[in-house]
């Protein structure tokens, strides 16, 4: 029989071996992609819980504990895929244009898959007409845009007009460390998250809202 509490708590303890073992050895044991999934997004959400109430958790953690769930995921990928289940929501995410600055948008874009989206990620340079296109073509749920310079933030403005500008019902999300609330509401964002684990609550918030 899967140990999925197992699972659960290798991914939380970024143990990979175990995790990408135990992954292997539920699939061996029938248990549906979707539970395995599911036992997994659970760990991630503690790491995000741990990490926004300083309980341990920080960012080298977070990272750890994400790339045991990719490569555990990696194994279910294709039986998620031929048994037709797909991620709940979609989410585009990019840094703003001038930026190359892509760790901190990376993390985000691992917490978003945590959380059950599936993730486009433009990279890190993009232009607001790049913004738009992608959401013309992938129809995401939410488009997080990430700065971490100050002189690059202001571009933050256009990108989240173009967003809009291709679909009105498309929620932005912004971050980044010279990025505050504040700003984000200036310049018309739908929501501010502070860090990567907050970022995939606040997805989540905007699409129940
Ligand atoms: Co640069 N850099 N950098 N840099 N760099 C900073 C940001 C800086 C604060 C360093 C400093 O001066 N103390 C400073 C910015 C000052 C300012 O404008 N306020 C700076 C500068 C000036 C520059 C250059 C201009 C330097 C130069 O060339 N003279 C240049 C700019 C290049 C460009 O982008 N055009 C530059 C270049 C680089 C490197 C290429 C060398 C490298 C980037 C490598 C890469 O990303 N692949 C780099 C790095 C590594 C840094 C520091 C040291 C670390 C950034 C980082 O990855 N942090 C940084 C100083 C620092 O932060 N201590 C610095 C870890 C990461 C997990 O945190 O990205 O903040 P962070 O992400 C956080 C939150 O911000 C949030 O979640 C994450 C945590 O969970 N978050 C979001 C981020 N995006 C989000 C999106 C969301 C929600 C939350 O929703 C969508």
């Amino acid at each position: 029989m899967a140990d999925l509490a197992a699972l659960t708590a290798a991914v939380e303890a970024g143990d990979r071996k175990r995790a990408v073992d135990l992954t292997q050895a539920a699939i061996d044991a029938g248990t549906e992609p979707q539970e395995i999934l599911d036992a997994m997004t659970v760990a991630m959400t503690e790491v995000g819980r741990k990490f926004a109430c300083n309980e341990g958790v920080y960012v080298p953690e977070m990272l750890i504990s994400a790339h045991a769930m990719k490569e555990a995921t990696a194994l279910i990928e294709p039986l998620l895929a031929a048994s037709g289940v797909t991620p709940a929501h979609t989410a585009v995410i990019g840094t703003v244009q001038g930026d190359l600055h892509d760790i901190g948008k990376n993390l985000v874009g691992m917490m978003l898959k945590g959380a059950d989206f599936a993730v486009v990620d433009l990279g890190t340079n993009v232009a607001p007409e790049a913004f738009a296109a992608a959401v013309a073509e992938h129809h995401p749920d939410v488009v997080g845009i990430s700065a971490l310079l100050t002189t690059t933030r202001v571009g933050m403005k256009d990108a989240v007009s173009a967003v809009h500008g291709a679909d009105a019902g498309v929620k932005v999300l912004v971050g980044g460390a010279p990025v505050t609330d504040e700003f984000a509401a200036e310049i018309g964002a739908d929501g501010f998250a502070k860090d990567a684990a907050t970022a995939a609550v606040v997805a989540q918030e905007l699409l129940a809202a």
